[in-house]
């Protein structure tokens, strides 16, 4: 077992009363429809049916008793219920309804929609249920998405490299397309269907425009041809110089007529090839990245240019909003509300801003960004990061859900109490109809996709919250695990219990208390909070820690960068109050003594010491459990995780002893008595080098 089945693995059901029961409520099937991902689904049913049930289960011309009738409400010709009908009108294309019912004295499992990818999504929700063993007797699901737009970004690069990626190279084979096509492809499909993703950006936020050129944009709908039944659209990134470097333009002033067309004509061309191509996703005026204020234009007239040339097809731009440089000296988390805020509603209505979960950088614990819920006339996607840049890369287990879960339930307070992230990034809070969420894959072509096998989890539990974000963590991990690993109760649980505190793990070792971006220099693995000296302030640890003999962490306060004002009130407030602000974020806001009394009764100095030394004694306790599951789950995904858990583990001491060394020079203060003492000293620390760290970019800077 390798993990290249991900969580469609469709192991044999090994409960003998159970598959016995479904082989006789489920007889055969019969779908509706021959569009090609009614195929598909049909497809991905036999083969789970035949696997799960280990008994052939074929197609049924004729309706039978205890058969599975799936299509399109339109192509089904019984007599349905009527609440069906009503139903349908409130789930859109991609909604669909599981319903056991009776006609004619024949019971019958409908899964039906209102367009056949609803069919599809209704068909993996139907194996779902199998796979977990649960009850099937009488069914009635209703389901629908409540964001439109559900991607994954790919940071690839052309020569399939990924930027910050873990996993091996790119799974696009550039070279290769369009002729040969990967069996690969269509597994990614299948997966990100099962899930609800229906989107994917095939390229690197920083642009290569090659992409945009007709050798490249016919490998591209090469792909979207394989992806188009599964109900997932191209997008690419779009190099804001393009129109200069593969245009033979002079200037890429996106108010400059020549630009405006040239972009027009490329959108043509694109369209030409992928009839459904979903739109671009440019960073702009961004880590070197060139953009609209190249040419004193602002990032409403870069976007709306590409707006424009792709709305005539459908399509949207997504403009992201990670926007920094040294030009706001005092505060690098404040600078994109700065310049977005004022945007707002001076963008055209296929625009989206699609801004990170956090206003630095997904890092290990991040307040909610500001510019959620302060831009009302805006749609704002979500962008999280699946791949573990910051949280130990591919190496750590890091169960993501808590933390994209902690960022959407945040209260704006844009509207009153109850304006989650969640309800500004599903519309629901302004009324925007288009929507979005994007992920940071973690994919790559290692042969279990993710480097980590539960970076699977990761993949999984992104396209499970876009799809409904009201899912909990738990209920997603369990839901995972069961796919994974089996439906063994046992191991059910202590596999959850390994992943649900995984993340507050991580955040203990790593940047407790509102610590962030204190790692390696460029290639951001591992610890090193001495950074300093660097061409620019904010590339440096030194500049967000800010230690000094008093004490720790970053004044956003009304008294420092005042970055708190960019929160709604109470939110504001909070944050701006030492003794109210969530001690979680503590170090985020407040520059605090080291004999500064926390809740607990112990000091900062003390209570740092002790989340850093939690973090180290929770990942061996982890990896307790984990030998629990030795003889009990697969050996070959046992050794994969063991090994990688000793990696973690020692990776977790050397945050820790290499933060606490640091921070004890200027804190002055003794480990608190109980520790184990550092076996290395802070110098050592600061001489380790990794001149291969993978994940890294081309260089820019
Ligand atoms: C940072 C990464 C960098 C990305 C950048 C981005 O370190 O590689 O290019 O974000 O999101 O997290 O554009």
């Amino acid at each position: 077992e390798d993990g290249y089945k991900l969580w469609l693995r469709y192991d044999k059901i090994d409960n003998p009363v159970l598959i016995e029961k479904y082989r006789q409520l489920i007889k055969g099937y019969s779908f509706k429809g021959n569009s090609p991902s009614i195929k598909v689904a049909e497809k991905e049913l036999n083969l789970a049916l035949n696997k799960l049930l280990d008994c052939e289960i074929q197609t049924l011309d004729n309706l039978r008793s205890n058969v599975i009738l799936a299509g399109a409400h339109k192509n089904i010709t019984l007599n349905l219920p009527e609440e069906i009908s009503n139903k349908l009108k409130t789930i859109g294309d991609e909604g669909y309804i599981i319903k056991t019912f009776e006609t004619e004295g024949k019971r019958i499992t409908l899964i039906t929609a209102n367009a056949d990818i609803g069919v599809l999504y209704g068909t993996f929700h139907f194996i779902r249920l199998l796979q977990m063993q649960s009850d099937i007797d009488n069914l009635n699901i209703v389901e629908s998405p409540l964001i439109k737009l559900r991607l994954l970004n790919h940071w690839d690069n052309l020569d399939r490299t990924v930027e910050r990626g873990y996993a091996g190279f790119s799974i696009w084979n550039w070279h290769l397309l369009p002729d040969y096509i990967d069996p690969r492809y269509k597994d990614y499909a299948r997966a990100n269907a099962s899930i609800g993703v229906n989107g994917t950006v095939l390229t690197n936020v920083n642009a290569n425009s090659l992409v945009l050129t007709k050798q490249y944009l016919k490998k591209a709908a090469a792909l979207a041809d394989v992806f188009r039944p599964y109900g997932i659209k191209v997008y690419l990134t779009a190099r804001f110089s393009a129109p200069i470097e593969i245009g033979k333009l002079s200037t890429a002033d996106p108010l400059n007529p020549e630009v405006r067309k040239w972009w027009k004509e490329k959108a043509k061309e694109i369209y030409e090839l992928i009839p459904d191509f979903g739109g671009f996703l440019v960073k702009a005026n961004s880590e070197g990245q060139p953009g609209p204020q190249n040419y004193g234009r602002s990032h409403s007239d870069g976007a709306n240019m590409l707006a424009e040339a792709v709305e005539h097809y459908g399509g949207v731009v997504m403009w992201r909003a990670f926007v920094y440089d040294n030009n706001v000296p005092e505060d690098r988390a404040k600078q994109a509300y700065n310049e977005f805020k004022p945007l707002d509603g001076k963008f055209k209505d296929n625009v989206l801003i699609q801004v990170k979960n956090g206003p630095i950088d997904f890092q290990p614990r991040e307040p909610f960004h500001p510019l959620f819920g302060a831009m009302p006339e805006t749609p704002l996607m979500m962008e999280f990061q699946i791949t573990q840049e910051y949280l130990g890369q591919g190496t750590h287990l890091v169960y993501l859900a808590p933390l994209f879960k902690e960022c959407i339930e945040s209260d704006t307070y844009a509207k009153g109490a109850g304006s989650t992230v969640a309800k500004v990034i599903d519309g629901s809070l302004d009324n925007h109809a288009l929507t979005g969420i994007a992920g940071v894959s973690n994919i790559g072509n290692d042969r279990n996709w993710t480097g980590h096998l539960f970076g699977q989890s990761n993949w999984y539990a992104f396209g499970r919250l876009a799809w409904n974000h009201n899912l909990t963590s738990e209920q997603i991990a369990e839901e995972w695990i069961r796919l994974t690993f089996g439906n063994k109760n046992e191991i059910v649980e202590i596999i959850k219990n390994i992943m649900m505190p995984s993340r507050e793990n991580t955040v203990n070792y790593m940047t407790p208390l509102g610590l962030h971006h204190i790692m390696g220099w460029d290639h951001h693995y591992g610890p090193a909070p001495w950074i300093k000296d660097k061409p620019r302030a904010e590339w440096t640890s030194v500049y967000y820690h800010r230690a000094d003999s008093n004490g720790i962490g970053f004044d956003r306060t009304v008294n420092g960068s005042n970055a708190v004002s960019q929160y709604h009130s109470p939110v504001s407030e909070i944050f701006n109050s030492l003794e109210k602000c969530p001690e979680k974020y503590l170090l985020w806001f407040h520059h605090v003594p080291w004999d500064y009394k926390m809740k607990s009764g112990k000091t900062l100095w003390e209570e740092l010491c002790n989340h850093y030394y939690a973090g180290v004694d929770s990942v061996r306790s982890m990896s307790k459990k984990w030998k629990q599951l030795e003889g009990k789950i697969d050996s070959e995904l046992f050794d994969h995780v063991s090994m990688l858990m000793k990696i973690q583990e020692d990776e977790a001491v050397w945050w820790r002893n290499a933060c606490v060394l640091y921070f004890q020079t200027f804190s002055k203060l003794p480990i608190p008595e109980g520790f184990e003492k550092p076996d290395k000293t802070l110098e050592y620390y600061q001489s380790l080098e990794f001149p291969y760290a993978p994940g890294i970019r081309p260089k820019w800077h």
